[in-house]
Order: structure tokens, then sequence, then C-alpha cells
């Protein structure tokens, strides 16, 4: 298949020529990412169609591309059709079963000269096990229009396409799928000890980095007065890629990190400390380092849905948690 030319002779008659000269393909600019992250998708239009202005823009969503938004952008319509995922996918704050599944730039003008750009926000579901999500794109032309369509079939190289859909590829990457349902309670903040619900969260604190490291630490301890057992299911902050909740053990005298993939529960009327050495949140893909007097906001996510607002207070690069800020009873 090549782009397909579309001419509008006379009434209503609509011819479609195939052939038309090799072009510069509609892409994206950062091509790869991985699962259960966030994602930018900005598409390049790198020309018109066969020198006739672009003066619509239209994108498919595919299927595990979530929560998307487009970016507006002066001179163009948005319209986004929206509608049913083929399954549900857990977000943020709750499992998310449908979204934006395709977007219309309209009413613009793209000179054949120029380039440009359209964005749209959103996540890529951990769920998903697709090696590559293929974006289909229309570009339709005051004259004409371009459908970068083509899917690889397996084995087929993309460079072998006359026009090929814009195509992201999956890394393996952080997609051990936790979609957990979210909700929120209503949390109370007091003298560095939080309260949501029959939780109450104590004793805050978080270890200075040193430069270029990719992962940091929160300490603290989780109370639970209640008379039924609740578990803290994930841990989100904005200053690092993802939370996981760890578990060190010694083995043989090495110690060894695990990732506790069922959560931490907390018994009831019972409490559970974060330390050094033992139980501990991991701050994965640290996007700046954590500086001493710094603070760290962090949410915890608890199975009840419970939410738990806490800051974790940066101490120094040797801290071992004995300097204060625990309360032990
Ligand atoms: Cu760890």
């Amino acid at each position: 298949m090549t782009p397909y030319k579309l001419i509008l002779s006379g009434c209503a008659a609509v011819l479609l020529v195939a052939g038309a000269p090799a072009h510069a393909h509609v892409g994206l600019e950062k091509a790869e990412t991985e699962r259960g992250k966030s994602y930018k998708a900005v598409f390049k239009i790198p020309h018109g169609c066969d020198g006739s202005p672009t003066h619509t823009v239209r994108v498919e969503i595919p299927e595990g591309f979530i929560g998307v938004k487009p970016m507006p952008k002066a001179g163009w319509t948005i319209k986004t059709a929206r509608g049913p995922y083929a399954q549900s996918y857990g977000f943020y704050h709750g499992p998310l079963s449908e979204g934006v599944k395709q977007i219309e730039w309209s009413g613009g003008e793209l000179s054949d000269d120029y380039y440009d750009e359209f964005v749209a926000s959103g996540f890529i579901a951990r769920e998903i096990t697709d090696k590559a999500l293929y974006f289909k794109v229309v570009q339709v032309c005051a004259k004409g229009e371009l459908a970068w369509s083509e899917v690889p079939a397996d084995g087929v190289d993309a460079h072998d396409l006359k026009a090929p859909a814009a195509v992201l590829k999956i890394a393996a990457g952080s997609g051990d799928g936790d979609g957990h349902a979210h909700g929120h309670g209503d949390a109370k903040s007091s003298g560095g000890k939080v309260t949501v619900g029959s939780l109450a969260v104590e004793g805050a604190w978080s270890r200075a980095t040193p430069d270029g490291a990719k992962v940091g630490a929160g300490y603290l301890t989780i109370r639970n007065t209640g008379t039924a057992a609740d578990t803290l299911v994930s841990v989100e902050t904005p200053v690092a890629g993802r939370g996981e909740i760890h578990d060190m053990t010694m083995t043989d005298g090495v110690m060894r990190m695990r990732r506790l993939a069922e959560g931490l529960e907390i018994p009831a009327g019972g409490s559970v400390e974060l330390k050094p050495g033992g139980m501990h949140l991991m701050l994965m893909e640290l996007k700046q380092p954590l500086v001493e007097g710094g603070s760290v906001p962090v949410k915890l996510i608890f199975k009840s849905g419970a939410v738990a607002d806490v800051t974790l207070s940066v101490r120094g690069l040797g801290a071992q948690g004995d300097d204060g800020g625990h309360s032990h009873h």
C-alpha cells in the first residue's frame, strides 16, 4: 500500500490514486517507552499531501494508551471521540474502562513547506503485553489525504511499509501489574502524624541520596487502631517514576531486597515499622536527588481505599533512624 491520494473530481466521484512519491513518514518524537508510565505522544507532521497544505490531523488511540488528553493547539479545533476500552486498566485512582479513542485537530493551515507537531498525553497501561502500539494517523489536506495506517505483520520490517502507522515500542519496564482500585479517605495531618480512618502514620523520613542515585528509601510507622486489618498496596510520589514496598532479608550473609507484590498488611490493633535494614518504601527512578533538610510528599494507598498523604523529612546521607522522629511505646 502507498499513501492514498484522494482526488475529488466533479460532484462526488472519488478516485483513489496510488503511487504518491516517497515521503518522510508521520512519526513520534519519542518512539519507545515503558508500561505503567505516563507518556507524551508528540506526532511529527513533516509535510502536506503532495504539496497541498494540511488542515486536519486525526489520530486513532491504540488500545492500552489510556487516560488520553489532547494538547490544545492555537489555530486548530480539537474534537475527541470517547469509547470503552477492551478491558479495564489500573489507573492512578481507580480502574479505567473508557476514554478518548480518537483525536482530531482541524481548521488549521499547515503549509507543505512547514513542519509541525501535535501532542496528546496519556498513560501506558501496565496490563498490556504488546511490544509496540501503533497509532494510525490521517492527514487531510486541502487536496487529498494521507492515511498512515499500515501495521507491520510479524517479521516485516516497518521500513518496508509505504504508509506506516506511527509506532511506539514498549520496553519490558515496570509493567508488573498492580492495578489496584484506589479511593480517597479524609486524611488529617498534625505534627508529623497523619491519620486517615483508623490508620495513623508517623515518624516518616527519608535519607539524602548521592548525585545521580536512581533510588531512594522511605521509612515510617503505620498504626492500625481499627478492628480489621488493612494493607498498604501502593506508594506514589512526584519525585520518583514509581514507588514500591520492599522488604530486606538476610540470606547466607547477603542482604537482599524484594518487592512485596501483595502489599504490606497492617494487622488490626497493631503497627508496622518500616526502618533501615527492614521493610521500606522504595522510590524508583528518582527524578531528582533527595536533599538533606528537604521533604518528600508521598501518597500511601491502602486496600480499604484509604489514602494517606505523608511527608518524608530528608535526613543526612548516613542517617540510620535512631536520631529522633520515631515514637516507641
Ligand atoms: Cu528496596
